[in-house]
């Protein structure tokens, strides 16, 4: 079965109680809840953790290498700073996708540059907490692919959609 570990970031266990006008007014645990239950529709396995710790971050993302097929990572403010996040997702390789709750590009400058970006195979901003669900959804499709191409063990779910002439 497809694992995928989901990172939050420094602060984002604060959803919901401040800054409402710019990451809205769902919290960390209700984020949570619905990235479960999409995966559990999607028939994936999916931990979340957060920390506010960069070490910390950097440690899940190395130790993932053994348990999980990808990773999804809201860096929080270590996107704009952290090369160790960076180095550390480089260095296990594993398909990364990187999720912001607000448009980066659409806010201060600072926030325009990540150093997450260029290790990541796809980055979502600006589509709150539904960025998480696409992100589930676009690296299951991204793994289930790539299994075929390398015959890995990610084993496809029944697709119920019909087709007209099949
Ligand atoms: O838009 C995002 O998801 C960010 O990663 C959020 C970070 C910010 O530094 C990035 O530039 C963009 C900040 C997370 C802080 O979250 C808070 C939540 C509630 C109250 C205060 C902070």
């Amino acid at each position: 079965m497809v694992r995928i570990l989901v990172l939050h970031g420094p602060n984002l266990n604060l959803l919901g109680t401040r800054e409402q006008s710019i990451y809205g007014t769902t919290t960390l645990d209700e984020i949570d809840a619905a990235i479960a239950q999409t995966a559990e529709s999607l028939n994936i396995e999916v931990d979340t953790r957060q920390s506010n710790v960069e070490g910390e971050l950097v440690t899940w993302i190395q130790e993932a290498r053994t348990g999980y097929h990808g990773i999804i990572i809201n860096p929080a403010a270590y996107t704009h700073t952290s090369v160790a996040i960076r180095d550390a997702l480089a260095a296990v390789a594993l398909p990364t996708v990187e999720v912001h709750l607000s448009n980066i590009y659409q806010r201060e400058e600072f926030r325009h540059h990540s150093y997450i970006a260029g290790v990541a195979m796809a980055q979502l901003s600006g589509f709150g907490p539904t960025g998480y669900l696409l992100a589930l959804q676009g690296l299951l499709e991204h793994l289930l692919e790539q299994g075929a191409k390398t015959g890995a063990a990610t084993s496809k779910p029944v697709r119920r959609t019909r087709r007209r002439n099949a």
